[in-house]
C-alpha cells in the first residue's frame, strides 16, 4: 500500500526581539565605522564601574537606591558599559575604537524607564582627537539610524568621565527636539586611570539607549511594552 503523506505543518518561526534587532543595527553601524565590539561581565566591581570613571564616593549614581548591589556591596550590577572600555583599555595601547553593547541595570521603573535596559557605546583614543571629531561621528551615525535630512543639535551636559560632555537632539517629525544620546571628549583622569599617556592622547566617547532609539524609530510610547512577551506586539517586528 502506498504510503500518505502528513500534512504539511505550519510552524510559528521566531524572529530577533525588536531591541536586539536595534542592537544589532547599532553594533553593525558602529564596527563599518571601524569599532571594534569587546565584551564584559555584567556584575562588576565598584572600582570599574564607578572609581575609574571618576564617579566620586559621593556621586548621587552610586547610592543604594540607583545602583543594585550584590552580597551587600563592593560588587555591583554594572549601571552603564564603560567598565567594559575600561577594561579593554587597560589590555590594549592607543590608537583605540571599541564599541560595547548589551544589559544595564538602574533602580528605576515606570513608562520611559525599567531596572534593565540596554546600551551602545563607542570610544575613540588617538592623537590629536577633537570635539569636532565627536560631532562628525555622532552626526554619520545618527543620519544613518534616522534618515540623511536629519536635524541635529548638541547641548553642553555633565558627565564625570567626560569632559566637555554634551547631549545630542534630534528633532522629531512634530517638531519637538528629543534627546537621543550622551556623549564628549574622555576625561584625561580617565585616561590616566587607564595608564594612557593623556598629555600624548585625547579621544572621544559616546553612549546610546537601546530601548530608547526604538522607541523613537518605533513610535512605542511605553518602554514596558518591549517586555511583556506579547506576541501581537513583538510580532510586528519581523
Ligand atoms: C556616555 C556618555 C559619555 C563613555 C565614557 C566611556 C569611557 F570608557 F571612556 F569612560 N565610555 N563611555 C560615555 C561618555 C558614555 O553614555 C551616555
Amino acid at each position: 500500500m502506498d504510503k500518505i503523506d502528513p500534512p504539511a505543518i505550519i510552524k510559528d518561526l521566531g524572529s530577533l526581539h525588536p531591541i536586539n534587532q536595534t542592537k544589532k543595527h547599532l553594533l553593525e553601524i558602529l564596527s563599518q565605522m571601524g569599532f571594534k565590539e569587546v565584551h564584559g561581565p555584567e556584575i562588576e566591581t565598584e572600582e570599574f564601574n564607578f572609581d575609574m570613571l571618576n564617579i566620586k564616593e559621593q556621586h548621587p549614581a552610586r547610592q543604594m537606591h540607583d545602583t543594585f548591589y550584590v552580597e551587600n556591596k563592593s560588587y555591583v550590577l554594572r549601571t552603564h558599559t564603560s567598565p567594559v572600555q575600561i577594561r579593554s583599555m587597560l589590555d590594549s595601547k592607543p590608537p583605540i575604537a571599541f564599541t560595547s553593547g548589551g544589559k544595564v541595570f538602574r533602580k528605576d521603573d515606570d513608562a520611559t524607564h525599567l531596572p534593565m535596559f540596554h546600551q551602545v557605546e563607542g570610544i575613540y583614543i588617538d592623537k590629536d582627537v577633537t570635539f569636532a571629531n565627536l560631532k562628525e561621528v555622532i552626526q554619520e551615525i545618527l543620519k544613518n539610524l534616522f534618515g540623511s535630512n536629519l536635524q541635529i543639535r548638541f547641548r553642553p551636559s555633565y558627565f564625570p568621565f567626560t569632559e566637555p560632555s554634551a547631549e545630542a537632539d534630534i528633532m522629531s517629525e512634530s517638531g519637538k527636539w528629543l534627546e537621543i544620546l550622551g556623549c564628549g571628549i574622555v576625561n584625561p583622569v580617565v585616561l590616566r586611570n587607564c595608564n594612557i599617556d593623556s598629555e600624548l592622547f585625547s579621544g572621544f566617547a559616546f553612549g546610546l539607549g537601546v530601548e530608547r532609539i526604538a522607541m523613537l524609530k518605533y513610535g512605542v510610547d511605553d518602554i514596558r511594552d518591549f517586555y511583556k512577551s506579547n506576541l501581537d506586539f513583538l510580532g510586528q517586528f519581523t
